[in-house]
């Protein structure tokens, strides 16, 4: 079998996507996900200037061969526009051979090890009682597991939570929008929202929260060790992970575990973190961390140190990434939790799959492949429509990690 051609689709049915496809002599084509929220179109002209016409020619089944291709061969090595670019030609070239073979991706992985994949959503509300109350509604949906944000008094807008709908999208129109932030209002108020949780749920439901980068890490101890009366199931993101080493910190003064690495794109920014068990969960997920051959190789070095996956699902990963990303769930053995911020009806119409939700388990579907697909027509009915991630500033102007 040979690539014959390969192109990139940018479309905004709700919000913006980047997606390749490649196509191929035997008239087989595959998908993947190349969506970088607020910098699509770096990715898009990466693919297409310089990756679409390497491709050519070559064999699909060497998914490998062409990864290491993409990799070494570049010379300028990882990176979250060149991993979302490898990833997009892994996951497509992946979604080639598992319908050859006629098999659903997770087959071509080594099989099931469950049945389905436990998920958590997003709930958020302006305060306790409306981010309790949306928590109860997913809940009753069937949900086991469920993120909460809460809004903070004296702080305009907070991290998680929506503008007015129920739904939170952080991407807005126009230039990236400004927000204020205050470590002090919120490190006083979080644990009121968990202690509340806990009064109203009890300790069945598993609850998380993203404290989104926002801490030092003593601070991020602090945060840790007054949430752990309310046994969370992970607090995610307690401060940036550039320097893995600062986690220790942490660490020593908490048993709170630590979800990270939604921003990470390879192995090399998790090996510290993983191998010096300064983490519970890691979050590179299939379109940020150069598809499936690398996130398998991040998986499988966790699993020596018993840090379990969580794989990051907000809705600016594509459909197309949350079905390869089930696939690879449903098979990892050191599995912990898949995000899953469930998209918009326009997106799903845009990128039909075979996925379903059933109490509180996601199940990637039988089809070959990794049984997801872009309706190119309906895409182009939603041309690409510039949106920006906001940025943050403390209370006397600094700016901070958004
Ligand atoms: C999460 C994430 C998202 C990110 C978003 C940025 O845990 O789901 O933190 O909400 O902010 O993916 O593009
Ligand atoms: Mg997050």
């Amino acid at each position: 079998m040979k690539i014959t051609s390969a192109r990139v689709i940018v479309t905004c049915p709700g919000r913006n996507f980047v997606t390749l496809k490649i196509e191929t002599d035997e008239g087989l084509t595959g998908v993947g996900d190349a969506t970088l929220n607020g910098r699509e179109l770096a990715v898009a002209s990466y693919l297409t200037d310089h990756v679409i016409p390497c491709l050519i020619g070559r064999d699909p089944h060497r998914i490998e061969d062409t990864w290491q291709y993409l990799y070494r061969g570049a010379y300028w090595r990882r990176g979250p526009v060149t991993m979302s670019a490898i990833a997009a030609v892994d996951t497509a070239l992946w979604d080639i051979k598992a319908k050859a073979a006629g098999l659903p991706l997770y087959q071509m992985l080594g099989g099931r090890s469950r049945d389905g994949a436990l998920v958590y959503p997003h709930a958020n509300g302006a305060d306790i009682e409306e981010t309790v109350d949306r928590v109860g509604d997913f809940l009753a949906k069937g949900f086991k597991a469920v993120r909460a944000q809460c809004g903070i008094p004296g702080i305009a807008t907070t991290y998680g939570v929506a503008h007015g709908s129920k739904f939170y999208e952080p991407a807005t129109k126009g230039l990236p929008e400004e927000q204020i932030w205050s470590t002090e209002r919120y490190l006083d108020f979080v644990p009121k929202l968990f202690a509340r949780l806990r009064e109203v749920y009890g300790f069945g439901p598993h609850f998380l929260h993203d404290v989104h980068h926002r801490l030092t890490p003593i601070e991020a101890a602090r945060l840790g060790k007054s949430l752990e009366p309310y046994r969370l199931f992970w607090m995610e993101d307690p401060s940036p992970a550039e320097n893995q080493e600062a986690f220790r910190l942490i660490r020593q003064h908490t048993v709170t575990p630590i979800a990270v690495g939604e921003v990470f794109n390879s192995i090399h920014d998790c090996r510290e973190l993983i191998q010096n068990q300064l983490i519970d969960y890691i979050r590179t997920t299939v379109v940020h961390a150069g598809g499936i051959t690398h996130l398998r190789r991040i998986a499988d070095l966790a699993s020596l140190y018993q840090v379990r996956t969580g794989s990051h699902g907000a809705t600016d990963l594509s459909p197309i990434c949350m079905g390869a990303a089930l696939h690879f769930d449903v098979w990892v053995p050191n599995f912990g939790i898949q995000e899953y911020m469930i998209h918009a009806p326009v997106t799903d119409e845009v990128f039909p799959h075979a996925y379903t939700f059933q109490d509180g388990y996601m199940f990637p579907g039988e089809v070959p492949g990794h049984g997801v697909d872009i309706d190119e027509r309906l895409a182009a009915e939603y041309p690409y429509d510039p949106a920006y991630l906001p940025v943050c500033r403390l209370e006397d102007g600094t700016l901070w990690n958004w």
